[in-house]
C-alpha cells in the first residue's frame, strides 16, 4: 500500500493518486506539534519536512519527484505526456516551475505573514520571495492565454503542481488571483479527483475552512 506522509504539498501527491485511481493511505504529520515529537516520521524523513512517500521498500521526499516516480512506476498516464509528445517540453517546464518557481517562493511569504513576528511580516526577504513568485506567475499567465492547460489542451500533472502553488498563494499568501488564473483554478479544481483528494486530506480541508472563516 502506498503511504503519503503529511499534507501540505502532499496534497499534490494525493490528487495525483486520485487521478490515477491508485489506492493509498495518508499518514498524518503535524508540523505545528513539533516534528521532534514524531520519531516514526523522522525515521522516514530525518530532515523532517513533508510530504514523504513510502511504497514497499521505496522511500522518497520532494512532491514533484514523488509524482514523477508514481507516474513512471504505475503509468503510462495521460497526466505525463511522453517525451516525443509536442506537449512534453511545456509539461516538464511547468511541472517544475510550480514548485521551484512558485510554491517554493510563496511558501516563505506565507510563513512570514502567518507565523512571523508582526514587525517582520513585510521584511526584505519576504518581499523578494513575493517578487520571484510574481515574475514566474507571468509565465503561467502567458501560457494560459494560449491554452486551457499548461501543457496544452489536456490536463496534466503540471496543472496539479501549479494549481497547488496558486491556491497556496491565494489562501495564505495575501495574493489575489487574476481573472485568467482564477478561471484556470476553477477548471482544474472542478475535477472529481481534486474533490476526492480534498475529502481525503482532512487537515487541508480543515485549514481551508478555517482560512475562509477569517
Ligand atoms: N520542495 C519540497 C518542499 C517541502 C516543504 O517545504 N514542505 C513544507 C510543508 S508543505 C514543510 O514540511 N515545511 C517544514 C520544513 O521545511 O521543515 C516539496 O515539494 O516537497
Amino acid at each position: 500500500m502506498i503511504t503519503v506522509f503529511g499534507e501540505g504539498r502532499g496534497f499534490r501527491v494525493a490528487w495525483l493518486l486520485e487521478e490515477m485511481g491508485l489506492p493509498y493511505r495518508l499518514r498524518r504529520v503535524d508540523l505545528l506539534a513539533g516534528i521532534e515529537n514524531d520519531p516514526e516520521f523522522l525515521a522516514i524523513n530525518p530532515a523532517g519536512f513533508i510530504p514523504a512517500l513510502q511504497d514497499g521498500d521505496v522511500t522518497m521526499v520532494e512532491s514533484i519527484a514523488i509524482m514523477e516516480y508514481l507516474m513512471s512506476r504505475y503509468g503510462p498516464t495521460p497526466l505525463a505526456p511522453a517525451v516525443h509528445d509536442p506537449a512534453f517540453p511545456a509539461y516538464q517546464q511547468f511541472l517544475h516551475l510550480g514548485e521551484a518557481g512558485l510554491a517554493a517562493s510563496i511558501y516563505f511569504v506565507v510563513g512570514a505573514l502567518n507565523f512571523g513576528p508582526a514587525d517582520q511580516r513585510d521584511n526584505w526577504s519576504a518581499g523578494q520571495a513575493l517578487s520571484v513568485y510574481r515574475s514566474r506567475l507571468g509565465l503561467v499567465t502567458r501560457q494560459l492565454a494560449r491554452s486551457p492547460y499548461l501543457a496544452g489542451e489536456r490536463f496534466t500533472a503540471a496543472d496539479i503542481s501549479v494549481t497547488y502553488a496558486l491556491q497556496l498563494a491565494q489562501r495564505a499568501g495575501g495574493v489575489t488571483l487574476g481573472e485568467v488564473e482564477g478561471a484556470y483554478v476553477a477548471r482544474t479544481t472542478g475535477r472529481d479527483a481534486y474533490q476526492r483528494a480534498m475529502e481525503s486530506c482532512v487537515d487541508t480541508k480543515e485549514w481551508v475552512a478555517k482560512l475562509a472563516a477569517q
